[in-house]
């Protein structure tokens, strides 16, 4: 059914505004006029298809990723995920270090190079989208939210993903990648022109997103629900994978530093007993967040009542 999700068009004078609106009704948004170079986008997607079509066993030697590297998920044992192969990166290491990773040890450097420049750009983009957040919401310098994307201990990583075409899929399931919110600040995700993505909205109705190769959509994470007090919500989403067309999709997590205490901005909540969640580290949250089936609702954990009790 038509919800008309927000498209953001970030030279508006009014932008900031949309910003905050569209986070707290939907936790997600669609952004044009971003300023990221369109042949980077087109450069970094058809290295990502080239990753994708080699060998298997050449792309096993890039994984298990843990943390980091090459993965493949068919039905998780909680039956959680659907079938999808996927990269996942450090956004944090240097070109140097970058050229050690197993993905690239194979790759042409035009790809670690284009991963390199769009990480760049994923940076400034979630730094830029909290600083308009901070100034929309008057939040106080020493309370900087976009502060934690920025520097460079930040928990980031980027990870891109291929749901093949239905022919080629293993396991006839429609669910290309399970129900879940993202446990970070921030996603900024872009894809091919291919269908799949949908979010749950307020009623809980599912609602497919349109794809749009040249924008990219925004996803409030559960970090930033929890310093918002709960303001912005972070927004489920998933990928029903019922087409023709395979879907190549690139997201970037902007996380706070491991060690970053999080817990409600105090601007954000004047009076202490209004405050919903105890604070807890991201490296606490992100644990608990990895460990549990996607799609529960993790931030239980963390609200005020019943007292809180760490996994
Ligand atoms: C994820 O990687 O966490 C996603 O939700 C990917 C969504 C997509 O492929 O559009």
């Amino acid at each position: 059914r038509p919800v008309l999700i927000p498209v953001i068009d970030l030279t508006d004078s009014d932008a900031k505004t949309q910003i905050v609106k569209a986070c707290e009704e939907f936790g997600f948004f669609k952004v044009i006029n971003h300023g990221v170079r369109p042949d980077l986008l087109t450069q970094l997607e058809q290295e990502a298809i080239n990753f994708f079509a080699l060998h298997h066993s050449l792309k096993d030697k890039a994984g298990p990723p843990d943390p980091f590297g090459y993965g493949t998920k068919r039905i998780g044992p909680n039956g959680d995920l659907g079938w999808l192969e996927y990269i996942l990166l450090n956004a944090n290491l240097c070109l140097e270090s970058h050229k050690t990773t197993a993905i690239f040890r194979h790759t042409p450097a035009i790809f670690r190079e284009a991963v390199e420049e769009y990480i760049k750009e994923m940076k400034r983009m979630s730094s830029k989208f909290l600083e308009m957040v901070e100034e929309e919401l008057k939040i106080e310098p020493k309370e900087k939210l976009s502060r934690l994307v920025k520097v460079k201990e930040s928990d980031s990583c980027l990870r891109m993903n291929h749901y093949p075409e239905k022919e080629e899929t293993p396991v006839k399931e429609e669910i290309g990648f399970g129900e879940h919110t993202d446990p970070q600040l921030i996603s900024l995700l872009r894809s091919n022109d291919t269908e799949g993505l949908q979010i749950c909205v307020k009623d809980g109705t599912w609602v497919d997103v349109t794809p749009d190769h040249s924008s990219f959509f925004v996803l409030v994470g559960d970090t930033l629900q929890v310093m918002t007090n709960g303001r912005f919500k972070s927004v489920k989403h998933r990928v029903v994978t019922n087409t023709k067309r395979s879907r190549i999709s690139m997201i970037y997590f902007a996380g706070p530093p491991l060690s970053e205490k999080i817990a409600p901005l105090s601007c954000l909540v004047p009076k202490q007993d209004d405050c919903l969640y105890n604070e807890f580290t991201w490296s606490q949250y992100k644990l608990s967040a990895y460990k549990t089936k996607l799609g529960d609702y993790r931030l239980g954990l963390f609200e005020k009542r019943p007292p809180f009790s760490l996994p």
